[in-house]
C-alpha cells in the first residue's frame, strides 16, 4: 500500500454550519478542497485510526468521486473498517444507526440535506461521532482551525472500489464491506414500532398513504418499509428513485417544495388518507392529511402526548427538547405530563448530549425535524412510521388526531418567513441593529402584544457546561405570542434572514384560521422592528413555511 503526501494550500473558508460544511458543487471540485476537509477530519479525530467508520450520502451529484476520495483517505489514515452504502448511498438516520449498532468511531455523510443539487446546486459533508450524532461545536471548530493552515494530505494509490454489488474487499490493510443501506436501519424501524398493527391499518383496505421521496435518498428506504415490509398501498411511494440532481427538484419537504405531493392529498374524493415527505438526506419530514398540514412544532408535541402508546416509548418519555424557534407547542405537553423541556440552540447537535445523558426522549425542530433517543439523528422515516402507529391505534385521520390536540393543549399558530440570498453586509447591519434595539423593546405594547422579555439568545449545555452564544433575537410577548430572527447556518448564497413568528390561542372557536391571517399583526411589528423592507428591500418573504 503506497501511501501518497499530497502538498496542497489552505482554503479559508472551511468553516461548518449549522450541520457540516456545505458548500456549492463548483467549489468542492476545487482543486483538493474536499481532499483539505477530510484531511482535517482525520487530524482531529484521530479515534479513527485503527476503528471501525461508516461512509454513506444522499446520491447527489459529485456523491460517488467523493467517496473514492475518501476510501483512500481512510486507508491512509490507518482506519481499520469501513461499511459503505451500496451505490454510495446512505440516509442520514441510517448513517446514526449504524454508528451505534457496529460500534464505529464515527461516520462521514456526504450530504447538502434539503438545498438543490446537480453541478449547479449544492454538495456537504458532515461527520458524525461515535455516538451517532453531529459533531460538536468544539470539533467542527478544532476542524476549522486545522484547515486554515493545511499544507499536506494523505492518500493510498489504489483502484477505484466498484460501489454496485454488495461485497466485502480492501484497500491495503483496511477492511471495506459494502453494504445494504436499508436492512439495519430497517430492523431498528421494526424494534420501535408496532408493525403488524401499521399492517393491519394497510391491509382492511380503508387506508392509503403517499410519501414523496422527492427523488432523493429516502426512495430505498420506503419502498422497502411501506410498501413491501407494512404492506402499503402499491403506489405508495412517488419519486421514489434517487437521482443526483434530484430531478432538478428542491429536496425540502415543505408545502412549497412538495407540490406534487400536496396536490395529491388535496385531489378530493380519491386522494389517499396520509401524505408525507423527507429531504435529501432523509432527516426531515412534512405530514400532512387530505386538505391538512400538521405544522413541524404541532407534530413533536403530538408525538410527547402520545408517545406511551407506542412499544418503543412505553415507559413513557423522560423529557423532551425543541430548537428556540421552534413552537413552545411541546412546552405545554411537557407541563401537563411534568416533565422537562429544554429549550437549544438550532441543530440537532445540541440534543445529543441530552440524548446521551437520559434526559429526554424525544425532540424537535420547526424545520421538518423530529427524532428520538433511538438515534442521534432527526430522522424522516421514523417521524413517517410514528404517525401511521398512531393513526392505527386511534383510528382516526390525522386531522382529527391534530384538532383533539389542539382542543386539549391550545394552537400555537406558527409561521417561518424567509428572505433569502440577502446581502451579507445588509444582513449583519441589520441584526446590529436589532441587538442595539433589546435592551428598549421591554414593556413595549404593539397591537395590544406587550414584550416581556428580549435578548440575544444563548444556550448552557446543561451535561457539559458549554455555552454557545448569539443563537438568534428572541422577543416573547405577555400573551405568550413570540418573535424570533435568526440568519441560517446552511445557505450557500449571501445571508438568509429566518423570521419565525408564533402565536397562542386557547379558544376552540378560533382554531380554523388561516395561519397568516391569524399572524397578520405580529408579521407586521416583526417586520416594523428589524427594519425588513427598509434594509433589504424585499416586501415579501421569498418562502413562508
Ligand atoms: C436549517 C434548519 C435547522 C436544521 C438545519 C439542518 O438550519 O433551520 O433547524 O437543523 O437546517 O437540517 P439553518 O441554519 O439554515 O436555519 V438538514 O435537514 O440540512 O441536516
Ligand atoms: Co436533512
Amino acid at each position: 500500500m503506497k501511501i501518497n503526501n499530497i502538498v496542497t494550500t489552505p482554503y479559508l473558508d472551511q468553516k461548518p454550519g449549522t450541520s457540516g460544511l456545505r458548500k456549492t458543487v463548483k467549489d468542492f471540485q476545487k482543486r483538493h478542497y474536499l481532499e483539505n476537509f477530510v484531511q482535517s477530519i482525520f487530524n482531529v479525530a484521530t479515534e479513527l485510526k485503527g476503528s471501525l467508520m461508516i461512509l454513506g450520502g444522499d446520491g447527489r451529484y459529485y456523491n460517488t468521486e467523493a467517496i473514492q476520495i475518501i476510501l483512500k483517505m481512510a486507508a491512509a489514515h490507518g482506519v481499520r473498517e469501513i461499511m459503505v452504502g451500496q451505490n454510495g448511498i446512505l440516509s442520514t438516520p441510517a448513517v446514526s444507526c449504524l454508528i451505534r449498532k457496529y460500534k464505529a468511531a464515527g461516520g462521514i455523510i456526504l450530504s447538502a440535506s434539503h438545498n438543490p443539487g446537480g453541478p449547479d446546486g449544492d454538495f456537504g459533508i458532515k461527520f458524525n461521532i461515535a455516538n451517532g450524532g453531529p459533531a460538536p461545536t468544539a470539533f467542527t471548530d478544532a476542524v476549522f482551525n486545522l484547515s486554515k493552515t493545511l499544507d499536506t494530505y494523505q492518500i493510498v494509490e489504489a483502484d477505484d472500489i466498484p460501489l454496485d454489488k454488495l461485497q466485502t474487499c480492501g484497500i491495503g490493510n483496511m477492511n471495506i464491506a459494502v453494504i445494504d443501506p436499508v436492512n439495519d436501519y430497517a430492523k431498528l424501524m421494526e424494534s420501535v414500532f408496532d408493525f403488524p398493527r401499521i399492517q393491519s391499518l394497510f391491509s382492511s383496505g380503508l387506508f392509503t398513504m403517499c410519501f414523496d421521496a422527492m427523488h432523493a435518498v429516502t426512495g430505498p428506504y420506503a419502498h422497502r418499509i411501506f410498501e413491501q415490509q407494512l404492506g402499503a398501498n402499491v403506489d405508495a411511494v412517488i419519486n421514489g428513485m434517487p437521482l443526483e440532481d434530484f430531478a432538478g427538484g428542491h429536496p425540502d419537504p415543505n408545502l412549497a417544495h412538495a407540490k406534487e405531493l400536496v396536490a395529491v392529498l388535496n385531489s378530493g374524493g380519491s386522494a389517499p388518507d396520509f401524505g408525507a415527505a423527507s429531504d435529501g438526506d432523509g432527516d426531515r419530514n412534512m405530514i400532512i392529511g387530505q386538505r391538512f398540514f400538521v405544522n413541524p412544532s404541532d407534530s413533536l408535541a403530538i408525538m410527547t402526548a402520545n408517545a406511551h402508546h407506542l412499544p418503543g416509548y412505553r415507559l413513557g418519555v423522560r423529557g423532551v427538547a425543541r430548537s428556540l424557534p421552534t413552537s413552545q407547542a411541546v412546552d405545554k405537553v411537557a407541563q401537563a405530563m411534568g416533565i422537562d423541556c429544554y429549550e437549544t440552540p438550532t441543530g440537532w447537535k445540541y440534543f445529543g448530549n441530552l440524548l446521551d445523558d437520559k434526559r429526554i426522549t424525544l425532540c424537535g425542530e420547526e424545520s421538518f425535524g423530529s427524532g428520538s433517543d433511538h438515534i442521534r439523528e432527526k430522522d424522516g422515516i421514523w417521524a413517517v412510521l410514528f404517525w401511521l402507529n398512531l393513526i392505527a391505534i386511534k383510528q382516526q385521520s390525522v386531522e382529527e388526531i391534530t384538532r383533539s390536540h389542539w382542543s386539549r393543549y391550545g394552537r400555537h399558530y406558527y409561521t417561518r418567513h424567509d428572505y433569502e440570498a440577502i446581502d451579507i453586509d445588509v444582513a449583519n447591519a441589520l441584526f446590529d441593529n436589532l441587538r442595539g434595539k433589546i435592551q428598549t423593546l421591554h414593556g413595549k405594547t404593539y397591537f395590544g402584544n406587550k414584550v416581556v422579555l428580549c435578548d440575544d439568545f444563548s444556550y448552557t449545555d446543561p451535561v457539559d457546561s458549554s455555552i454557545t452564544t448569539n443563537q438568534g433575537i428572541r422577543i416573547l410577548f405577555a400573551n405568550e405570542s413570540r418573535i424570533v430572527y435568526r440568519l441560517s447556518g446552511t445557505g450557500t448564497q449571501g445571508a438568509t434572514l429566518r423570521v419565525y413568528i408564533e402565536r397562542y390561542i386557547t379558544d376552540t372557536s378560533q382554531h380554523n384560521e388561516p395561519t397568516q391571517t391569524m399572524l397578520a399583526e405580529l408579521i407586521q411589528v416583526a417586520a416594523d422592528i428589524a427594519q425588513i423592507p427598509q434594509r433589504t428591500k424585499r416586501t415579501t418573504p421569498d418562502v413562508i413555511t
